[in-house]
């Protein structure tokens, strides 16, 4: 056998053994992990190797488009961290119905809790039953205790932050611009749903607050509570509306409150001669707000409240106390009929499912 026959069938073997080899890593490739680029960067930095951390949310009453929406937020942005979230709340805006439901959670040992307190008293030992098994601890919507959601009091600090609107504001803003609908003086009404509720509380200062600037032009004529339940609400607006017929505005202090004011006065035959400020932004109100019975709607960003607040229990549960803020104020999205059409004004509308 000659050199020059047996050369040519040592370089076919030698590429076949080189295309064989590159077909190798070829194959292997795609199974390798996914580049750390394709994961979202805050998961790969926060989640922690092993079991996904759990984060509950506990909102005020189930049904309700504010906490609706709240718990959207809380899911996009419990997906993209890699956190498991549950998410529950009583049938009524209760407390004795939500501390059982606390508890039950707090047999499930999550990590975080979010919850939305109904009571600002009686949450307080429930609350401090979740911290003393090891939860990490967040106010989202309301707080507890009397210190206007300023958790740097001793007896409070063990929690993380409060999220929430700024309330006294929020009534402010609400009542300020029905009063100059009003031309700065008449008549006015309140209806709010509990006290002890910390949010409505506050809006009914910030009402009152912006009714005493008129230096007794504008007179607070009545105040009911209707137990957030808009039926209850309707009836009451429509028995001032019947002893005030010269009644000029009303402020409803949240979704319920609003919304059957609204259909108190519209049933009155009242709509443009009593002006309404409508606490909360449902589908229902941006339609009244079209049809003239209200003429301010107050959106608050519960969305933003359930995406800071598990952002903040996994920064907790990671030790990252740097990115936490003690008190969070979400602010506002202000719905009048000259600026319902935009972009901004209806990305506000909550969600009903
Ligand atoms: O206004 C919201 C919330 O902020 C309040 O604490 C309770 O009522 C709502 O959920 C609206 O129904």
């Amino acid at each position: 056998m000659s050199y020059k026959r047996l050369r040519t069938p040592i370089w076919i073997v030698v590429l076949t053994l080189l295309l064989l080899a590159l077909g190798a890593c070829t194959a292997v490739a795609p199974a390798a992990p996914a580049p750390a680029a394709e994961a979202p960067a805050e998961a790969a930095a926060e989640a922690p190797a092993g079991d996904a951390p759990t984060v509950a949310l506990i909102y005020g009453v189930r049904g309700d488009g504010f906490y609706v929406t709240m718990e959207a937020g809380a899911r996009a942005k419990a997906e993209e961290l890699g956190v498991e979230l549950i998410a529950d709340g009583p049938a009524q805006f209760d407390p004795v119905l939500q501390v059982p439901i606390l508890d039950a959670i707090i047999a499930q040992q999550p990590d975080a809790i979010c919850i939305a307190a109904t009571e600002r008293t009686a949450l307080i030992e429930p609350m401090r039953r979740a911290h003393d098994a090891g939860i990490h601890m967040f106010s989202v919507d309301t707080y507890i205790g009397d210190t206007s959601g300023d958790y740097n009091v001793e007896d409070l600090n063990w929690m993380f932050s409060y999220i929430g609107s700024d309330n006294v504001e929020g009534g402010e803003i609400g009542c300020s611009a029905i009063i100059d609908a009003m031309g700065g003086s008449g008549k006015f009404y309140i209806s709010t749903t509990q006290p002890g509720v910390s949010t409505v509380d506050q809006r009914v200062e910030g009402c009152q607050n912006a009714i005493e600037a008129t230096n007794g032009a504008v007179e607070l004529v009545g105040l009911d509570y209707n137990n957030n339940n808009s039926s209850r609400a309707a009836e009451q607006t429509a028995a001032v509306l019947a002893s005030h017929p010269d009644l000029g505005g009303i402020f409803g202090t949240n979704l319920f409150s609003a919304r059957g004011a609204a259909q108190a006065v519209a049933n009155a035959g009242l709509t443009g001669a009593v002006r309404v400020a409508n606490f909360d932004a449902p589908e229902d109100a941006i339609q009244a707000l079209r049809e003239e019975v209200v003429d301010i709607v107050i959106a608050q960003l519960p969305y933003e409240m359930g995406q800071v607040c598990v952002d903040y229990a996994v920064a907790a549960i990671n030790g990252d106390l740097d990115a936490i803020q003690r008190r969070y104020p979400t602010g506002y999205t202000i719905i009048t009929r000259d600026n319902v059409d935009t972009t901004e004004a209806q990305q506000a509308i909550y969600k009903s499912e």
